[in-house]
């Protein structure tokens, strides 16, 4: 496959092209970009006057002139039912990236459907139904009566208990402010369904328990709390890139400004590699520390920095508990919670002990409280900015690990101050708009198992594909197929007779172990191959949305095409699911319950943002938001004074935590005991098996590829998922660069493509997860923690070649991914 797009001539954007307010809807940290479309029988000029920039084109431009764009940055799209020309490109003026793009977000342009030159093809432009062995495109009307049929039927001959629902709780791609309140006031003030689980867990639940029960949000910072900094303390997260332009154009500054910056990550990242360039390798501290010890080390780390008094007496004092034990530990709370001196009593931990245990040296944890907390020679405090993602969330006791980092930072008194913060790097924007999911309970249903044990009998599934995502994944997807082939056997059975027959043989199969299906997507994903019903959403920017960043910061980015097809925005789905179930409902003589799905009456997404968002935070209107630009507001929005939003730059800058829903205003120290491999079989399945699968992201790719998977950049760099393995562990096992090989354990088998990687410990491999044509899911083992939060991270396999590289892949480069900037 020869790698090409439009690489002859790109048309020159004219001066009066439309423009619109692009936030890239891709990872968390939400880049402004700048969308501008014009005519197709038109192009601009190199005159001043006849092109966007306004310069003369003709000209040399200077290097780092916006005045350009990339072939990946340009493509031809409708818009009101015409063709029109579309780039979309980084915008310099807006604060989060400043003009940066990244590789996957310079992208956007080009993963836009296009009738014209080709792109994305694989989107669903209309309804489906299985219909005589095969998905038959539909209209709404039908498809939806089938789903509201049977989901009514189950749900009043049953309960609503059968009815199982996996959805995004995020924005950006997929989700915003719109989708998560229409998908929730459907599923959780229509319905209250209580089986409910999210895009990436198996539950319906927070991925940051501790730090909210200590009172502290986990986004509680500024973007430019990394440049005002004396240290970026960096846990079980790879930022340059999974957070690109947060690193580059914030840590990295911070770093050029003479920040330090210690990260704690088992195997040595990119990030880590292009700081020591960026800031010199004296300035970097990487902690190599052995998987899932994180907590012992943060404990060490705390102990030192209490023993040395290097903690800050007088935020203790002010803003934390202290008086003794505030929240008992129970089946809800993975540890107890109270004041620093009743932490302390379990945390206690001496710099000899954590090496031990974490196989780092005791100098190299004294060096890292050093950075972290020694006071400047003056006497004044340092400031600490403590950042955290999946090697921690997805990682070994979730629940006192992180407990455990944010006692440093509240100890410290990092929280609410300039160059401070303690927060999550994040994965998603964020959009979460719903009504309260009390009902379902803490803990929550672990909905995999719930779905593998035969119950439920209805699983409605919004932009998520568990088939390459979830955990335990083999045993899912071979259970799933299963039951959902029963109602696809039942649907062909009755295949000729009425509705009411075809419901009637669905509901009989449910009755017997089957699973009905419904997958809301925007392409016919891994998943969807179980549906029953699939419908065609459509993403941002096909509709308006709104969502916020990783520093809180909202933004409306704008539509600016046609959604593909039929496909709609997920929330007017969500209304459509509504009304067709109150109609059903109606016919059915349930009117009571008919009565709970009214109050969808919405003609646009803008409708369901002002119902949900909109009138919780009256303040805050698309009018306002789009006067407000690519900088938006930071949320929470406390007002609106001479024609603008008023925002909040940092949380917790009068020093009271609230985030627990204290009355006193006071954050808890966590009492985080450590108990080794906390989740079941880990331990086992570590003595059991050689290799450690570590799971990891990688810049180039998107998820679980949704877009990339029919994208020949990226297909053509890596047709496999990548196995990242040391030469040397290569040659015991007779493998090659880019020879296939499978991983293997108790739980299942996975495939990829071994890629050499010198830096990497011996006996561990990192996997890029998410993968179509390899799951690393497949090898992970269903352990959750108490709060059914998932050690993904943590699995172990033996390894076994497939086959040689096959042509395809012998056209590609294995350089080391860690590259001289
Ligand atoms: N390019 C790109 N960027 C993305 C995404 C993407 O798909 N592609 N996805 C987005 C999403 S949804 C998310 S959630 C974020 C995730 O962002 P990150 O958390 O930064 O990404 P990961 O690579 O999943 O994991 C981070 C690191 O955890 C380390 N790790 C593994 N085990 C341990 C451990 O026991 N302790 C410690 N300390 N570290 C450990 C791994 O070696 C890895 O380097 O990325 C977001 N950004
Ligand atoms: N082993 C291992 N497993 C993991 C992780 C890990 O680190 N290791 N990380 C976990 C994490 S943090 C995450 S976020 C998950 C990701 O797991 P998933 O959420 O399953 O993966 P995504 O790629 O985000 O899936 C997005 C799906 O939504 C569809 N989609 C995109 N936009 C829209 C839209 O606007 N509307 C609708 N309806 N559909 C849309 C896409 O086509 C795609 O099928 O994986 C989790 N699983
Ligand atoms: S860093 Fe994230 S938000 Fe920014 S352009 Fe890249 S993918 Fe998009
Ligand atoms: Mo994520």
């Amino acid at each position: 496959m020869a790698y090409k797009r439009q690489i002859d001539r790109l048309p020159i954007i004219p001066a009066d092209a439309d423009e619109f307010n692009v936030t890239c809807h891709y990872c968390i940290v939400g880049c402004g970009y700048k969308a501008y479309t014009w005519p197709m029988n038109r192009q601009g000029g190199t005159a001043p006057n006849q092109n966007k920039f306004g310069v003369d084109l003709s000209e040399q431009q200077f290097q780092d002139s916006e005045a350009w764009y990339a072939p990946s940055m340009y493509n031809v799209v409708r818009q009101n039912g015409k063709d029109v020309h579309l780039v979309v490109k980084p915008d310099t003026n807006c604060v989060v990236n400043s003009g940066l793009g990244s590789i996957r977000g310079a992208r956007m342009a080009e993963n836009r459907p296009s009738k014209v030159t080709g792109t994305q093809q694989q989107r669903l432009s209309d309804p489906m139904v299985w219909r005589n062995g095969v998905w038959q495109p539909t209209s709404w009307d039908d498809a939806l009566d089938l789903v509201a049929r049977v989901t009514a039927k189950v749900a009043v001959e049953g309960s609503e208990d059968d009815i199982v629902v996996s959805m995004f709780d995020h924005g950006g791609s997929a989700g915003g402010y719109e989708n998560t309140w229409g998908t929730g006031k459907l599923y959780f003030e229509s319905m209250k369904i209580k089986n409910c689980r999210i895009h990436n867990r198996p539950a319906y639940n927070s991925e940051v328990h501790s730090t909210r029960d200590m009172g502290v949000d986990e986004l509680n910072y500024a973007y430019e709390d990394y440049t005002l900094t004396d240290t970026i303390f960096m846990v079980g997260a790879n930022s340059m890139e999974t957070q690109t332009n947060l690193y580059l154009n914030h840590m990295v500054p911070g770093l050029q400004g003479g920040a330090k910056m210690i990260v704690v990550d088992p195997r040595r990242t990119l990030t880590i590699a292009s700081s020591e360039q960026y800031a010199g390798p004296e300035n970097v501290l990487h902690l190599a520390i052995a998987e899932g010890t994180d907590m012992v080390l943060f404990n060490a780390l705390l102990t030192h920095i209490v023993d040395q008094g290097w903690v800050d007496a007088d935020f203790i004092d002010a803003s934390t508990f202290q008086g003794g034990e505030a929240v008992a530990q129970d089946s809800a709370h993975p540890a107890g919670l109270g004041s620093l001196e009743y932490a302390m009593q379990t945390c206690r931990t001496t710099l000899d002990e954590a090496a031990e245990v974490c196989g780092v040296s005791a100098a190299d944890i004294q060096k890292a409280a050093e950075w972290i907390a020694q006071p400047h020679e003056d006497g004044s405090r340092r400031k600490c900015v403590t950042c955290y993602e999946k090697g921690i969330i997805w990682g070994n006791d979730n629940y006192r690990t992180i407990g455990a980092l944010v006692n440093i930072a509240l100890a410290t008194g990092n929280v609410g101050r300039e160059g401070g913060g303690v927060c999550r790097l994040g994965g998603h924007q964020e959009g979460y708009f719903r009504p309260s999911e009390a009902h379902v309970g803490r803990p929550s249903e672990y909905v995999d198992q719930f779905l593998i044990r035969g119950l439920g009998g209805v699983h409605h599934i919004w932009a998520c594909d568990h088939y390459k995502t979830t955990l335990n994944a083999s045993e899912f997807k071979r259970v799933h197929k299963r039951r959902s082939d029963m109602v696809k056997d039942a649907i062909d059975g009755a295949a000729g007779g009425t509705r009411e027959q075809v419901v009637d043989a669905i509901v009989s199969a449910i009755n017997a172990g089957g699973l009905f299906v419904v997958d809301v997507d925007i392409i016919h994903s891994q998943i969807g191959q179980n549906a029953h019903v699939i419908l065609p959403a459509c993403e941002a920017n096909e509709m308006n949305l709104t969502s916020m960043n990783g520093e809180r910061r909202l933004r409306l980015s704008e539509k600016y095409m046609d959604p593909f097809g039929n496909s709609l925005p997920d929330a007017l789905i969500a209304a459509k699911i509504a009304q067709h179930m109150e109609r059903v409902l109606r016919e059915m003589g349930e009117d009571a319950y008919a009565d709970q799905f009214q109050g969808y009456d919405w003609e646009t997404e803008e409708d369901a943002f002002m119902d949900g968002y909109g009138a919780a935070h009256t303040a805050v209107t698309y009018e306002r938001l789009r006067a407000a630009g690519n900088n938006g507001v930071q949320e929470p929005v406390v007002g609106y004074e001479n024609g603008q939003l008023v925002g909040t730059t940092r949380l917790y800058t009068d020093g009271v935590f609230t985030r627990h829903g204290r009355e006193d205003g006071k954050a808890l120290f966590c009492a985080a005991g450590w108990r080794g491999w906390q989740a079941p079989g880990k331990a086992r399945e570590q003595a059991a098996h050689r290799f450690w699968i570590n799971n990891v992201r990688a810049n180039i790719f998107w998820q679980n590829q949704f877009l990339d998977q029919d994208n020949d950049f990226v297909q053509d760099r890596y047709p496999h998922p990548f196995v990242e393995m040391h030469p040397d562990d290569m040659v015991d096992l007779g493998l090659n660069p880019g020879d296939l090989l499978e991983i293997i354990n108790d739980n299942g088998v996975t495939q990829g493509m071994a890629y050499p990687m010198p830096t990497l410990k011996r006996n561990t491999v990192a996997m890029v997860f998410g993968s179509p044509a390899g799951s690393q899911g497949n090898v992970v083992n269903p352990g959750v923690n108490e709060l059914v939060l998932p050690d993904y991270k943590h699995c172990w396999g033996d390894i076994r070649k497939i086959s040689d590289a096959t042509a395809q892949i012998r056209g590609i480069s294995f350089k080391s991914h860690e590259i001289m900037l």
